[in-house]
C-alpha cells in the first residue's frame, strides 16, 4: 500500500476503492502534489484486479474548495502555458477505465466542482455547495467546468452560474440533473456511493468498462455515430466469456460467476 500525504485510501467494501481527499488546512484546495497523488492512486486502483469501482470524496466540510489560489496567484502566462497547467489534472475522465463515483459534501468550488464533474457518477448531500467562482478571481474555469457544467445542466443555467460566480446547493444539483442522487447527510452520501460502487464491482468488469466507454462517447459523438459505436461495442461483447456466463446463468436461474478481471 502506497503512502499518501494528501489522500486517505482504503478498500472498505468488496471490490471498492475509496479515496478521501485530505488536506484539511486548506479545505482540500487542489494543488500539483495532491493531483499527482490522486492520479497515482487512481492509476493503482485502475490496475488492481481486486477493485471494480472507485469512490472519490473529500471531508464533510469540503470535497475541494477549488484549485489552490495561493499556488496559482503568481503564475505567468509562460508558466501556465509552458507547463500546460491543469492538463494533468484532467487525466481522470479519459485515462481511467473503471467507474469513479464522486461523493460530494460541503464545498465543491472551482476546480473542486470540476473534479467532481470528472467522475462518472456524481452523488451529493444537501450540505454540498457547488460553484464556479473563478470569475471573481479574474479568471474562468480551467478544468472543463464550462463544458461539463453546460452539458449537464444546459446553457441557460451554466452561463448564469459561470458569469455570476454564484454557488448552488446539493438539492439544486440534483434537481438540475448534475447529481444522480442527493442524500440528507454526508455519511449517507458516502455510504450510498460505496453501495453503488459495490454493486457495479459485482458485475462483469469487461461489461462495466464497455458501458462506461459508450456512455462517455455520447458526449463527443452525434446520435447516429454514437448509436453505431454502441452497437459495435455491444457486438464485441459476444466475444467475451462473461456474456456466455451471464446469459447461461439467467437461463439456469443461477448467480453469474464472472471470470473477466
Ligand atoms: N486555495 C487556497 N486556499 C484555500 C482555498 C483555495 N481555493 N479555499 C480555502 N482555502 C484556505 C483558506 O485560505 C484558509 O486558510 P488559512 O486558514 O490559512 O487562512 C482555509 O482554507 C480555510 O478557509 P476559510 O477560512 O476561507 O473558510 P470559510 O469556511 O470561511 O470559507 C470558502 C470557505 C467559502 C470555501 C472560502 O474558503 C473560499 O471562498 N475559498 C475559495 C473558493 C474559490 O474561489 N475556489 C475557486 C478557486 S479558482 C479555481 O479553482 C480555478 C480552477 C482551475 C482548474 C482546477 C483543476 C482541477
Amino acid at each position: 500500500e502506497a503512502n499518501y500525504e494528501f489522500l486517505k485510501v482504503s478498500t472498505p467494501r468488496a471490490g471498492v476503492g475509496l479515496i478521501e481527499i485530505h488536506r484539511p488546512k486548506a479545505l482540500n484546495a487542489l494543488f500539483t502534489p495532491l493531483i499527482a497523488e490522486l492520479n497515482a492512486c487512481l492509476k493503482a486502483f485502475d490496475r488492481d484486479p481486486s477493485v471494480g469501482a472507485i469512490v472519490l470524496t473529500g471531508s464533510h466540510k469540503a470535497f475541494a474548495a477549488g484549485a489552490d489560489i495561493k499556488e496559482m496567484s503568481t503564475k505567468s502566462f509562460a508558466d501556465a502555458y509552458g507547463t500546460d497547467f491543469i492538463e494533468s489534472w484532467s487525466e481522470l475522465p479519459n485515462t481511467f477505465k473503471k467507474p469513479v463515483i464522486s461523493a460530494v459534501n460541503g464545498h465543491a468550488l472551482g476546480g473542486g466542482c470540476e473534479l467532481a464533474m470528472m467522475g462518472d457518477i456524481l452523488y451529493c448531500s444537501k450540505t454540498a455547495n457547488f460553484g464556479q467562482p473563478e470569475i471573481k478571481l479574474g479568471v474562468i474555469p480551467g478544468a472543463g467546468g464550462s463544458q461539463r457544467l453546460t452539458r449537464a445542466i444546459g446553457k441557460a443555467k451554466a452561463m448564469d452560474l459561470i458569469l455570476t460566480g454564484d454557488n448552488f446547493s446539493g438539492e439544486k444539483a440534483y434537481e438540475w440533473g448534475l447529481a444522480a442522487k442527493v442524500f440528507d447527510t454526508p455519511d449517507e452520501c458516502v455510504d450510498g456511493a460505496l453501495a453503488t460502487a459495490e454493486k457495479i464491482a459485482g458485475y462483469s468488469r469487461i461489461a462495466v468498462k464497455a458501458a462506461k466507454e459508450v456512455v462517455n462517447k455520447s458526449q463527443d459523438l452525434g446520435i447516429r455515430e454514437g448509436v453505431e459505436y454502441e452497437r459495435r461495442v455491444f457486438h464485441s461483447l459476444f466475444g467475451s466469456e462473461d456474456q456466455k456466463i451471464g446469459m447461461k446463468a439467467f437461463a439456469e436461474k443461477k448467480k453469474a460467476e464472472w471470470v473477466h478481471r
